[in-house]
């Protein structure tokens, strides 16, 4: 259900076209509560309710089709799951990855005494670009984190190029791509020893909290397991260091779930990105970031880039403008981790220029989409961003 609010100071619409309840990026799909509430209910009959549990394994098992992957981990959350998967990976020292992504990302490895190293993206699809990695490759590198953004796939093969010639693991933060893959045969999203998603609440798929670690690789799959249980092998011996980054079951109720939904959300939230397309097409200065040909795409974020010399106005503006009609946007990401207070004092973390996040960090702004958000909200939303270009 969608709050009640009172317009803002900004709405300038004297009612129309704007919203009378608040609408936002992130709100949860839930696409089959009765088939959650039935799920649950067995789980709590049956007194299993973690520890790999009989919905977890489920989960696991529906799971492996979307990620091509040959081992599926469920994790308690995706922050986690890559802490598990770079150790896993053997990686140590520093890892090159974007500033421009969820500052999740930077802070997964810095709290397990990595050091992040931040590399420029690729204007178009917001990736890691590998020509700027490459330059950022030094005697200390000990790892590469791709980042799939917005359900972009990163250029795997040249990031994988620049990995061998470094002779490091590259992993993949795949938290925002659940559902896309390259469409070319193959096994998986490319290359990477691991890749690890998101369930979190506001993704596509959710499971109150969750994530996944997906790997081609036994002997990481093996260290995966036994590191997100505390250590413990299938005979339950400690073989190793370990957390504890178990799924419970609840979480693997709501997985299942929603995963027998999955490809009608995909239907849904591509026929909503379409609409943006087309509503927005003709709004000058403001772009919507186009899916990459040559994948599946979740679209499960509609993100527009606002060019203030063309639209008059800039990201922020119109940000305020759109919260004034109560679409509530995300400036996914602003600002780049490289900017944030942990990670802005040590010049060791920014070897490399990075313009183009800067570019891009200043001018992004996702808006919302998913199974609460109508086609007609789509077609209101683009009548205020079109409206705050001509008057704003
Ligand atoms: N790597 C990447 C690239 C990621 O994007 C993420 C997470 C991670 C790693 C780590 O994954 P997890 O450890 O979380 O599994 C949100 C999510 O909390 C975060 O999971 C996600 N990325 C990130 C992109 O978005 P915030 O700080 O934007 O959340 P918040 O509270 O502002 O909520 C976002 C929007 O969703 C708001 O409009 C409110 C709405 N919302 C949120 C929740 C939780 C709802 O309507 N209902 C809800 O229950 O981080």
């Amino acid at each position: 259900m969608r709050a009640k609010r009172a317009r803002g100071d900004l709405a300038y619409f004297g009612g129309t076209p704007g919203f009378a309840e608040d609408i936002r990026v992130g709100t949860p799909n839930v696409p089959a509560k009765d088939r959650y509430l039935e799920l649950v209910s067995e789980a709590i009959d049956r007194r299993w309710l973690s520890n790999l549990g009989p919905l977890v394994r489920r989960f696991e098992a529906l799971s492996a089709p979307r990620t091509l992957r040959a081992h599926n981990t469920a994790t308690n959350n995706a922050t986690t799951a890559l802490q598990i998967a770079v150790r896993a990976c053997g990686i140590t020292g520093e890892v090159i990855m974007p500033s421009f992504t969820f500052v999740a990302s930077a802070h997964a490895m810095n709290w397990i005494g990595l050091t992040p190293v931040f590399a420029d993206v690729d204007p178009e699809t917001g990736t890691l670009d590998p020509r700027s990695v490459a330059k950022a490759v030094s005697p200390r590198t000990g790892g590469i984190l791709g980042v799939h953004i917005w359900g972009n796939l990163c250029d795997t093969a040249g990031l994988d190029d620049v990995a061998r010639a470094a002779g490091v693991p590259l992993v993949f933060d795949s938290a925002q791509a659940f559902g896309c893959r390259p469409l070319l045969p193959g096994p998986s999203a490319g290359a990477g020893m691991a890749e690890v998603f998101s369930f979190h609440a506001t993704k596509i798929l959710n499971c109150f909290e969750g994530g996944l670690v997906a790997t081609d690789s036994a002997e990481v799959h093996s260290r995966v397991r036994s590191m997100h249980n505390f250590g413990f092998d299938e005979a339950m011996d400690v073989v190793g260091p370990g957390t504890n980054a178990k799924m419970n079951e609840s979480s693997a109720a709501m997985g299942i779930a929603s995963i027998e939904h999955l490809d009608d959300m995909l239907k849904v939230y591509r026929a909503l990105y379409l609409r943006y397309r087309q509503g927005l097409a003709q709004v000058p200065g403001i772009t919507l970031m186009a899916a990459p040909r040559g994948q599946s795409h979740n679209h499960q974020y509609v993100v527009v880039r606002v060019d203030p010399e063309v639209a008059g106005l800039g990201r922020d503006r119109l940000s305020d403008i759109l919260g004034a009609e109560n679409i509530r946007t995300k400036k996914y990401f602003s600002p780049g981790c490289h900017r944030m207070r942990p990670y802005r004092q040590d010049a060791g973390h920014t070897p490399v220029g990075l313009p183009v996040t800067e570019m891009l960090t200043e001018r992004v702004l996702a808006l919302p989409t998913g199974l609460s958000v109508t086609p007609g909200d789509v077609d209101r939303i683009c009548d205020v961003l079109a409206a705050a270009v001509r008057y704003g």
